[in-house]
């Protein structure tokens, strides 16, 4: 790993030193401002020191170490070496992990017939059936299927339940029902109305920001700032700047919650400032502080927690859990990449926040929608009639 220390005049110009010299995945250590010169270190000129590092992948590796690719076409296998994925140089560790790993699978076949024998199925009519194992299929919960179709025999004559037509009208009124709470960014008149985006890793913040910040700026002339506090590798400020540059509105980078203060008070005359946050792992405490510490300097009229319709239903909860009391707002993204948005109806199903936006897509600023109960139903159910 290549550690080094940079000096500029302020974190744009540092970062563009890190980014020339460390290049985009270089990863940010410490950062501080300090006062150059000067009484004391007063009346000095106020400096900012990055320290980033990069790792360096040693030429020797590089060259021997196959591709995945080069192995899938070629057939060749990687060297039998301590470092190589198929190294055994601890037999006996190796037996024990077994012998664990064995125990832990029948504790858990145990546990699994246990449930099994305990759990009453419930029998649905056959002509039901099929839109049973299709809510199921979608990701929705049993729980909330059972619900669902409780809803389809108590408010359609049995006659109609062979009806598909007449059935996904009941199941889609239920779930509009469900998904009825929807909360939409509203620009400030007199003030900025500040939007931050928090979440975790990877799920579209900064694309989102980029699709809202177009949007806003763009098609509805509004004057739009974009903020990001994630100065965790250079290249997410790239990312965010790249956005900024296009669309044509100005981007902050901030390392410090005051630095956060400073840039918003730089922007008093806009109606919206976007702030972006790194991603978070819900189970990393100083992280989620960090976060904290930001979201109460910022007092954002907007806090929307960002999730991926791709997190399997006991993820999103923890994910929710994690950060609802930071929340005002929920968006969902990639909504196209899964054909099973049930995990969403699970979660709005036991919270009152309200949905905000759905993204669908990498393309900026095209693949956003306003969520609407309806555009929820359709995602959560599908456009599919279930085959019998
Ligand atoms: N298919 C699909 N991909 C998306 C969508 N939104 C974002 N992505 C992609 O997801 C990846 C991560 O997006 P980012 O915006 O960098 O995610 P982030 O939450 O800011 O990530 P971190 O800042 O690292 O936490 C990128 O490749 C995006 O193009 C979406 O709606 N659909
Ligand atoms: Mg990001």
């Amino acid at each position: 790993m290549r550690v080094r220390r940079f000096v500029g005049d302020n974190v744009s110009e540092t970062m563009g030193k890190v980014k020339r010299e460390l290049g985009s995945e270089a990863v940010i250590l410490q950062t501080r401002e300090f006062s150059d010169g000067g009484f004391f270190g007063l009346f000095g000129k106020k400096k900012v020191e990055i320290t980033a590092a990069i790792e360096e992948i040693p030429v020797a590796a590089q060259k021997t170490t196959p591709s995945k690719y080069a192995r899938d076409v070629e057939g060749t296998k990687p060297p039998l070496t301590k470092q190589g994925p198929v190294a055994i140089d601890q037999p006996e560790d190796l037996q024990g992990e077994i012998k664990s790993m064995r125990l832990l699978l029948e504790q858990m076949n145990k546990q699994i017939n246990k449930q099994t024998v305990g759990e009453e199925k419930t029998v649905w009519p056959a002509v039901l059936q099929k839109w049973v194992d299709h809510l199921l299929n979608r990701g929705i919960s049993e729980d909330l299927v059972k619900r669902l179709m409780a809803h389809v025999q108590q408010t359609l004559p049995s006659e109609g339940w062979a009806d598909d037509s007449q059935v996904l009208a009941r199941l889609e009124a239920n779930v509009r029902q469900i998904c009825g709470q929807i909360g939409l960014i509203q620009p400030g008149i007199d003030k900025p109305r500040i939007v931050a985006l928090i979440g975790p890793t990877g799920v579209g913040k900064t694309t989102t920001i980029g699709k809202l910040a177009a949007g806003f700026s763009i098609v509805d002339k509004r004057k739009v700032a974009l903020i990001t506090a994630d100065t965790y590798r250079v290249a997410a400020v790239e990312q965010l700047k790249t956005f900024g540059e296009i669309i044509g509105v100005p981007v902050e980078v901030v390392m410090t919650p005051a630095g956060l203060n400073e840039a918003l008070s730089l922007h008093v005359d806009k109606e919206l400032i976007f702030i972006d946050t790194a991603g978070r792992s819900p189970q990393h405490d100083i992280h989620m502080s960090e976060l904290r510490a930001f979201l109460a300097e910022a007092q954002p009229d907007f806090t929307m927690l960002v999730m991926s319709a791709t997190t399997q239903t006991t993820d999103q909860h923890r994910i929710y859990q994690r950060f609802e009391d930071l929340t005002t707002h929920l968006i969902f993204t990639k909504l196209d990449e899964t054909g099973s948005a049930g995990s969403i109806l699970n979660l709005l199903g036991q919270t009152t926040l309200p949905t905000a936006y759905l993204t669908n897509g990498q393309n900026v600023p095209d693949d956003i929608e306003a969520a609407t109960p309806y555009r929820l139903a359709r995602y959560v159910i599908g456009e599919e009639m279930p085959h019998a």
